[in-house]
């Protein structure tokens, strides 16, 4: 039952009939639903080794690592954190966790050890599943906790040759999946544990549960006409890092619910992207904007066959309607459209109704249409009132399949879902007359450098840490995805700072670049620093991220 709204709102909703989800079950058993459908058929693909492992020895393959999770003292309700490049070891961890009901937060292994320890300790994550080359990373004790010690305190888990004091994973699958314990899981129990710094401030940990999660796969692939149409013979390219929500979510789990199969390629190179699409005949491409770009601009495209690809969903940041064009000239005989997700709304809140099982014509820049069982709503960022058709305003969201809330704080949480159910995004909107969503701006702090989160809040703690820095703010210049203008375009936005220096006049971007990019993984390093005399803020202290970022736009030598 969702809760009143006022009478005056304008409330979006799917144009396809809402339906019937099954968000009463834990979310491995919704994914392993129907398997006996295609218990034979594959399921993942390995890009790298070409190894397949069906549906049936998929699920199989995940007990005997929730058996085993268990045998080394992982209990309902605990976290662990897979540290992965995208493998099958992923999908085992995720799932085998989620049958004994413990919660899997997914980290970027080429974070720094500042930011692996920074979730690892707001987790609390009781055992780390990684590739040996991580693991050095683990152990620099500059950042544990009151003394921890990886073999003693946690527990490390490789895929490969384990480093002394690890173990193999194994120990994980060679378990005996009749000794997995019996565990009774409530839809409103935790299953992820991404983070996410959502509108503001630094990463949190955002708690998805089984009800969440199962309700956002369900909107997407499930129902007489599926938003996302996935068929059994359909190869699912899962390029995108696990680790993130959106190939989580609408690559593997909606894959898995749906009997697809997955090609897992540990990471992107176009070469061998081509060849795998080519050799395994992919079907469905979940891609990113740079990724469109490199399918639509690359010579080397032309020498493969890429006519297997009927749907390429782009999505996690803006897609340009001239590159949008120019990849339709390389697979002219695919669909092309986007998703809209946000880590926090569970993630998926708006698809391409020309992915449908009964397509709709849809247009080229829009987000999609908002998925069934949701209710959408766009409002005046000043007044809060809700706004009718083609007028741009914050985008809310309200359904089952939104975040719980964030790990631990609820004061963020109460900032972003408000007391009638409505999560606020912080994107800038409008719905057009087609139902179509079209997204405009972003009023939110984050930075999204290649679908990555930059969130400014981290950098600027950062810097205002170095003893020559007297205040710090970190701003997105932007760069149009397929105009050239721009030696960065690829990444769509890149971080730049403003830096007020408190006593060393000496000291110069360089030296604050290295800093910075000594302790953030690549994608949230510094394209630029600004030396100013004072950070424009609010009168309650707040940065005025809007006068900074036109202070870029004005300034042609920047
Ligand atoms: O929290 P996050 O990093 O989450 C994401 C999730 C994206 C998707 C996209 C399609 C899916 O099917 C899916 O499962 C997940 O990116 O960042 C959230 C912010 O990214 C921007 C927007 O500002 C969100 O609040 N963003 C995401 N998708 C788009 C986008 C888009 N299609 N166009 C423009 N901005």
């Amino acid at each position: 039952n969702a809760p009143s709204s006022h009478e005056t709102d304008h409330i979006f909703r799917s144009k396809l009939p809402d339906i019937t989800i099954s968000n009463h079950l834990p979310l491995h058993a919704y994914c392993f639903e129907n398997l006996s459908d295609f218990s034979d058929r594959p399921c993942l693909i390995s890009g790298s080794t070409g190894k397949t492992y069906s549906f049936a020895e998929t699920h199989l393959i995940s007990r005997k690592v929730a058996a085993g999770l268990s045998n080394l003292g992982i209990k309902k309700g605990d976290v662990i954190m897979t540290l992965l490049q995208n493998c099958p070891e992923f999908v085992f961890s995720f799932m085998g966790a989620s049958m004994i009901g413990a919660v899997t937060t997914t980290v970027n292994p080429f974070y720094t050890p500042g930011e692996i320890f920074k979730q690892f300790s707001a987790s609390r994550a009781k055992l780390i599943i990684t590739q040996s080359q991580h693991v050095n990373k683990l152990r620099d004790s500059d950042y544990h906790e009151n003394n921890q010690k990886p073999e003693e305190d946690f527990i490390v888990i490789t895929i490969d040759d384990p480093p002394e004091n690890c173990l193999h994973f194994n120990v994980l699958v060679e378990a005996n999946e009749s000794e997995m314990p019996t565990v009774s899981i409530h839809p409103d129990d935790p299953v992820a544990l991404p983070f996410s710094s959502g509108t503001t401030g630094l990463p949190k940990g955002v708690i998805l549960t089984h009800k969440s999660l199962i309700t956002s796969v369900a909107q997407q692939v499930d129902g007489e006409i599926p938003n996302l149409y996935l068929k059994q013979d359909d190869v699912v390219l899962c390029v995108l890092p696990l680790f993130h929500i959106f190939s989580l979510n609408s690559v593997l789990l909606c894959s898995l619910r749906a009997g697809s199969a997955v090609l897992l390629m540990q990471k992107f190179e176009i070469g061998s992207l081509l060849e795998l699409i080519q050799k395994h005949n992919v079907s469905v491409a979940a891609v990113v904007p740079p990724l469109v770009l490199a399918l639509a601009k690359n010579p080397m495209v032309a020498n493969f066959d890429l006519s297997s690809i009927r749907v390429v969903l782009s999505g996690a940041a803006p897609l340009g309607k001239e590159l949008e064009e120019a990849l339709r000239s390389r697979v002219p005989q695919a669909i092309l459209g986007q998703g809209y997700g946000m880590t926090e709304a569970g993630p998926v809140l708006s698809m391409c109704l020309a992915f449908s099982k009964q397509p709709l014509p849809t247009k080229s820049g829009s987000c999609g249409t908002v998925v069934r069982n949701a209710e959408l709503k766009v409002i005046d960022p000043e007044t809060g009132s809700s706004l009718g058709r083609n007028q741009p305003g914050e985008i809310c969201i309200r359904g089952s399949q939104i975040m719980k809330g964030y790990l631990n704080d609820a004061e963020a949480t109460a900032n972003i879902i408000d007391v009638e159910g409505w999560l606020h995004t912080g994107d800038i909107g409008y719905v057009d007359d087609d139902d179509e969503i079209f997204i405009v701006d972003r009023v939110k702090e984050i930075i999204k450098f290649k679908g990555f989160q930059v969130p400014p809040a981290e950098l600027e703690a950062l810097l205002v840490n170095h003893p020559s820095i007297a205040d710090a703010a970190v701003v997105p210049r932007d760069n149009l995805y397929g105009n050239n203008r721009q030696k960065d375009e690829v990444a769509g936005e890149v971080p730049v700072a403003f830096v007020v220096r408190s006593n060393d006049l000496d000291l110069n971007e360089e030296a604050v670049k290295d800093y910075i990019a000594k302790q953030v993984v690549f994608y949230k390093k510094l394209h630029k620093v600004f030396f100013v005399h004072s950070i424009p803020k609010s009168a309650s202290g707040k940065i005025l991220r809007k006068d900074l970022r036109a202070k870029l736009a004005t300034a042609t030598t920047m």
